[in-house]
């Protein structure tokens, strides 16, 4: 099989390209990325040398670049975006541009090449945010009420993706995942920034409203889950992904001390995000019991196997580190 990946020299599409390789071996990759501020080639590092991996340079949004790439190719997976909230508030353009504009015009090549498979990655974020006390989570077919720039842009691909569908039969599935974790997150987000700044006995801020939850999954189940969905999912379907594992800002930060052996004075309130959504939790019991997947980490787990990542590899997130926090020099978040 021949997969054309997009957004893999970041977090989660590079790990997706590592996860398949190991399990496919003899599958042929073209990974193409931006190489954005989010995206690096020590990323991809260990498995660049390939044979059947080859790496290109480019936008998304480029029609000429995507139709020439998605020839021969049997599946797509959409990974590529900008996915980070606290960016959106400086600048959401980017954010439409990318992630709505971008998710178009490769379906759209993919569709004029007739690929068997387009598989979009997308967010629990997409269906708004619950109260801390609420009782439901989101299902697949829960109405879309985004609140941030970013997850408003996240929303919107995802109903272009289900309108190519509608409109041409297009081959396509979605999934929306919870907040991941684990090795080459960047390290401007939470875990990564909290986990980098403890090695270093610098503060870790909390955004003001540290009771705000997430449900957190190791990025290797998510990809997983992506690849059950690749295999057995039903055409035209979405499905999310999710472990029920909900941990608030505040819980993660004492339990990063407490493993981290570091004191508690290191924790330190900072002005909060702007549409800071509370809390996401996603209903799976649709690709539970319909592709038979489940999580193979717990947190604790998940967190432990990321710590001793990071303690391990600061060749790859030292030189990201400034730049990284540069961000929040401007929002004043540190
Ligand atoms: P990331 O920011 O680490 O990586 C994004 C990658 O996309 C980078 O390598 C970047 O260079 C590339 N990129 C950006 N714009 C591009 C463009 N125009 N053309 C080609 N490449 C471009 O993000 P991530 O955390 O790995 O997220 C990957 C996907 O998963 C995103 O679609 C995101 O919305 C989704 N998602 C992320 C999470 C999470 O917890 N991180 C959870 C659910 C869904
Ligand atoms: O320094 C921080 N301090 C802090 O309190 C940072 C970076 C975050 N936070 C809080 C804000 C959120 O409540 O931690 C929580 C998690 O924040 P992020 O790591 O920025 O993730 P989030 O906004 O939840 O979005 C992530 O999960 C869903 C990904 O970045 C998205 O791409 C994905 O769709």
């Amino acid at each position: 099989m021949k997969l054309l990946v997009t957004g893999g020299a970041g977090f989660i599409g590079s790990n997706f390209i590592r996860y398949w390789f190991k399990k496919y071996p003899k599958d042929k990759i073209v990974n193409l990325d931006k190489l954005t501020y989010a995206g690096h080639l020590s990323t991809t590092k260990d498995f660049s040398q390939k044979e059947n991996y080859k790496f290109v340079k480019g936008d998304v949004g480029d029609f000429k670049l995507v139709s020439k790439l998605t020839k021969s190719i049997d599946v797509v997976v959409n990974f590529a975006a900008e996915s980070h909230n606290d960016r959106a508030i400086q600048d959401p353009g980017i954010f439409v541009k990318t992630n709505v504009l971008g998710t178009q015009i490769l379906l759209e090549a993919a569709r004029r090449e007739k690929v068997k498979r387009f598989h979009h990655i997308s967010t629990c974020e997409v269906f708004g945010e619950l109260e801390l006390d609420e009782k439901r989570s989101f299902k697949e077919d829960d109405p879309f009420r985004p609140r941030t720039p970013y997850n408003a842009s996240k929303a919107a691909a995802d109903h272009v993706v289900m309108a190519y569908y509608y409109t041409f039969g297009m081959p396509i599935t979605i999934s929306h995942c919870c907040n991941n974790l684990g090795p080459y997150q960047h390290p401007e987000k939470l875990i990564p920034r909290f986990v980098t700044n403890l090695m270093e006995d610098k503060n870790i801020p909390l955004y003001k409203s540290s009771q705000f939850k997430r449900e957190w999954i190791y990025v290797d189940d998510h990809n997983n889950a992506v690849d059950s969905i690749i295999e057995k999912g039903r055409i035209g379907e979405i499905y999310n992904i999710g472990t029920g594992e909900e941990r608030s800002v505040e819980e993660i930060a004492d339990r990063l001390l407490e493993l981290l052996d570091k004191p508690k004075s290191l924790k330190k309130y900072v002005p909060d995000r702007k549409s800071h959504d509370k809390r996401y939790l996603l209903n799976t019991q649709k690709i539970r019991s319909e592709l038979k997947w489940q999580p193979r980490y717990n947190f604790s787990e998940a967190l432990d196997k990321t710590i001793k990542w990071y303690e391990k590899n600061e060749w790859w997130w030292r030189p990201l580190k400034r730049k990284a926090e540069s961000l929040y020099d401007k929002t004043g978040q540190k």
